[in-house]
């Protein structure tokens, strides 16, 4: 089934101009771009967006860092473009992320990990949402 997905390369990723790296497996590993902008969160927009986080001990943490420099938000699509995405990214921690993936190449740290993917149907929907209006999703 085709489907999309919200993706974000992190402050950090951005930061070590890595922007074209990770977009690069995701392209490789047969996702297409539909929708993409660099944008810097405030800090409420990155509690809005981690809201669902609110009572994790790393929420402060999580959200100082998102909001720290600019993100680049795109929207992918594939065959199974949430779970391909996320085999694309790694594990959490870049520590235990399988090789070639985009937390073992750019990831520091289980907070500063580069990059971010939704993890279900409806969280893709929401995060969607979140950032890009219908008339910035293209069809490919
Ligand atoms: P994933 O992004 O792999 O789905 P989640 O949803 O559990 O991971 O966590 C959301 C984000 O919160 C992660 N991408 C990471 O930046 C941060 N995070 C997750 N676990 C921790 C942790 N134990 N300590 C600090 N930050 C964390």
């Amino acid at each position: 089934m085709t489907e999309r997905t919200l993706s974000i390369v992190k402050p950090d990723a951005v930061a070590k101009n890595a922007v074209g790296g990770v977009l690069s497996v995701f392209e490789k590993g047969g996702l297409r771009i539909v929708a993409s902008k660099m944008i810097r969160l405030t800090r409420a927009q990155a509690e809005g967006f981690y809201a669902v986080h609110r009572e994790r001990p790393f929420f402060g943490t999580l959200c100082d860092f998102m909001s720290e420099g600019p993100i680049v938000v795109s929207v992918l699509e594939g065959e199974g473009a949430i779970a391909r995405h996320r085999d694309l990214l790694g594990a959490t921690d870049p520590a235990k992320a399988a090789d070639a993936t985009v937390r073992k190449l750019y990831g520091t740290n289980i907070e500063r990990n580069a990059a971010h993917g939704s993890d279900g149907p409806e969280t893709a929907l929401f995060e969607i949402g979140y950032f890009f209006n219908a008339l910035e999703l293209h069809q490919r």
